[in-house]
């Protein structure tokens, strides 16, 4: 750093230094060292869907577009950059791009002069090598054959329809297809474009593939000169912000073909298909394999103990301030702390419980709580009717006051009582130490935009009210009788087991024949209960793909979302349908930002109104670090830390 100052300067920075150093060394002054949790599942863009994933390539790969930070570090929490808002997206691998009136053509200029960490350099055979663009000299730069290892439109092309072929189960792509194709699916695609229902896709025929492929998936994607044309099968306002994400990664074409992944042609792409079934993150070719663009070159991954980066020496953008990163995979928080106390690691994961043993610690640095809202959300959820057959929750014959109606929560002043019966201040002060905000709806106050700052919509723990209600319900006969209700939780999850007691403390408290079980269960068991319907009332949460109000509309209140399905019948039919679908679709069908708000907030209206959802307050986030951490990014999008402005001084 202090070379780039002058000989003067560089004189004066070296002797502060030095005495610095005497009194406050850094450990490993070239090397950032964060200490995780959590093993990655693949290096590939396209089958990454979690976020240790996503660390690894949010920092080696580069997308078109980049949200921008505010920086939280030891210094102190700067949010004033930071922003969600689809208007303040960064160019990053795009220069500029332009959106049509209708919403349905993305035109993006490509930055030209960009170089992958890898480049393919001629032989003296004429083969052709792939060698760290790093390594070369400047004359043997001049070896680099056109294209190999240099950023092209064709490059960006590629690398989408390679993402959208490849569509591996539970995998991200589907936000590539929605708005590309209009399908959610290959498999879906694949059945519209020949009528019939293929399971397994690599039993395509070329000429089928072939017709696919230049049908839908070709037209969507074009490079023309340095420009790169999405055409969109439909309105999709949030498209852009799908394109920050680690699934709009560019690849080198060349190079990824050179991994023996797909190599372009129209007529054989379903030979990869859906890798290891979306199971066998190995069976992708990118598994392990890294060439971006990013300020990061991935040296070594040890899965599942350590992931290695070197920075970009030749990065466009200049290099990274920090040499080297470290990920290490420590499960153990008694590991975690011990780096961080000793300061062989800089910064760590703290789940929340231990954060009184981190603070005051010398040389440590907590921020708690960061005024940054959340991209997730929580909820208990209301299933009706619940699912009967096999389930020990309810009771079996006619009810009688054991176990519940399976109909319980089909009754909206049922619904409200049980919203009215949680106390949402108790959570935020036992279980998030103060540190959390109330949710009133589907939509998070991370959208500032469309987020309806309205208390009126908030629910308030109020136990007269609730008990008026409860009185009522089925003609007084709840009261009457009395229910046994079962909450389940899965093993560990403490903040879902507080949740449910504290609803099972004021329920009782309410009638004494109102009787709350709370049991633990293993997550596989947990998560059969969930998709078999049969538990009465379910916690669960969610966390953004991209950061849109539709992308929690729809898992939330549409009939077809990820929940819905989960909360019975009764609900979906009369709750999801005739309230909310039009509305989750009216949300998509302009890209006016105040239309848009005007829908969303008629959806935390509605979800207010018909108590569709306890929606459990959410915690603002926290950071821990040695006191020589410097320029930490913070965006609650990102899927980890973003290291290239990050670096160690006392400065
Ligand atoms: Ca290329």
């Amino acid at each position: 750093m202090w070379k780039k100052f002058g000989f003067v300067l560089a004189v004066i920075a070296v002797f502060g230094l030095m005495a610095w150093s005497q009194e406050k060394p850094i450990k490993n002054p070239d090397t950032i060292i964060y200490a995780t949790i959590g093993p990655a599942e693949t290096c590939d863009p396209a089958y990454a869907y979690d976020t240790a994933s996503g660390e690894i390539i949010f920092n080696t790969y580069e997308t078109l577009v980049f949200w921008p930070y505010g920086v939280a570090d030891a210094k102190g929490v700067d949010l004033t950059n930071m922003s969600l808002d689809p208007a303040k997206l960064q160019p990053l691998l795009a220069t500029e791009w332009t959106v049509s009136e209708d919403g349905l053509t993305y035109t993006f200029t490509i930055r030209e002069g960009i170089r992958f960490h890898y480049v393919g350099v001629k032989k003296a055979d004429g083969s052709i090598e792939w060698v760290d663009y790093d390594s070369l000299s400047p004359e043997e730069e001049k070896n680099i054959v056109p294209g190999y290892g240099e950023l092209t439109a064709e490059d960006v092309e590629y690398s989408i329809e390679r993402a959208m072929l490849q569509d591996r189960d539970g995998g991200p792509i589907w936000m590539l297809l929605e708005p590309l194709t209009g399908y959610s699916s290959m498999r879906d695609l694949v059945k519209a474009a020949l009528g019939k229902k293929v399971d397994d896709l690599k039993t395509l025929t070329p000429e089928e593939q072939a017709m696919i492929y230049k049908k839908y998936i070709d037209p969507a994607v074009e490079a023309e000169g340095n420009k790169v044309i999405f055409h969109l099968a439909q309105t999709y306002p949030p498209f852009i912000t799908i394109l920050a994400g680690s699934w709009g990664s560019v690849l080198d074409k060349e190079w990824t073909i050179a991994q023996g992944d797909w190599d372009g042609k129209a007529d054989d792409w379903a030979k990869w298909w859906n890798p290891g079934g979306g199971e066998v993150p190995e069976k992708s070719p990118l598994f392990k394999a890294v060439n971006g663009t990013g300020p990061f070159k991935l040296k070594r991954w040890d899965i599942g103990v350590e992931i290695d980066f070197d920075r970009f020496e030749k990065y466009w953008r200049g290099p990274a301030k920090i040499k080297h990163v470290v990920i290490k995979k420590l499960d153990e928080w008694s590991d975690r702390l011990l780096l961080l106390k000793n300061g062989e690691a800089d910064i760590v994961y703290v789940p929340s419980q231990y954060l009184p043993q981190v603070e005051g610690l010398e040389g440590v640095v907590v921020h708690d709580p960061i005024d940054v809202p959340q991209v997730a959300l929580r909820a208990m959820f209301f299933t009706a009717p619940v699912v009967l057959e096999g389930n020990e929750f309810i009771g079996e014959g006619p009810w009688d006051g054991y176990g519940i109606p399976a109909d319980l929560f089909a009754d909206v002043n049922v619904r409200k009582a049980f919203c009215m019966l949680f106390d949402y201040d108790a959570f935020i002060e036992q279980v998030l130490m103060g540190k959390g905000y109330k949710i009133h709806g589907p939509i998070p106050k991370a959208f500032d935009w469309a987020y309806k700052d309205d208390p009126s919509l908030d629910w308030n723990y109020d136990p007269q009210k609730a008990k008026e209600l409860l009185m009522k319900a089925r003609n007084g006969e709840l009261w009457e009788k009395g229910f046994n209700l079962t909450i389940l939780y899965n093993q560990g999850n403490a903040e879902r087991q507080i949740a449910a007691e504290i609803l099972k403390t004021n329920l009782e408290a309410l009638n004494p024949k109102f009787r709350v079980k709370i049991q633990a269960v293993p997550w596989k068991t947990y998560l059969s209960y969930l998709l078999s319907g049969k538990m009465p009332l379910f916690i669960i949460g969610w966390l953004a793909d991209y950061p849109d109000p539709n992308n929690f509309a729809v898992p939330f209140v549409a009939s077809y979302g990820t929940f819905a399905a989960w909360q019975g019948e009764y609900m979906v039919e009369n709750v999801f349908k005739p309230y909310f679908d039009d509305l989750v679709k009216q949300g998509m069908a302009t890209t006016d930002k105040a239309k848009r708000a005007e829908v969303y907030y008629k959806i935390q209206e509605l979800a207010h109104d018909l108590a569709i959802d306890i929606w459990l307050p959410q915690r603002y986030p926290y950071r821990v670090m040695r006191d020589w951490v410097r320029g930490w990014p913070i965006n609650p999008i990102y899927p980890g830390p973003y290291f290239y402005p990050m670096y160690k001084a006392y400065d």
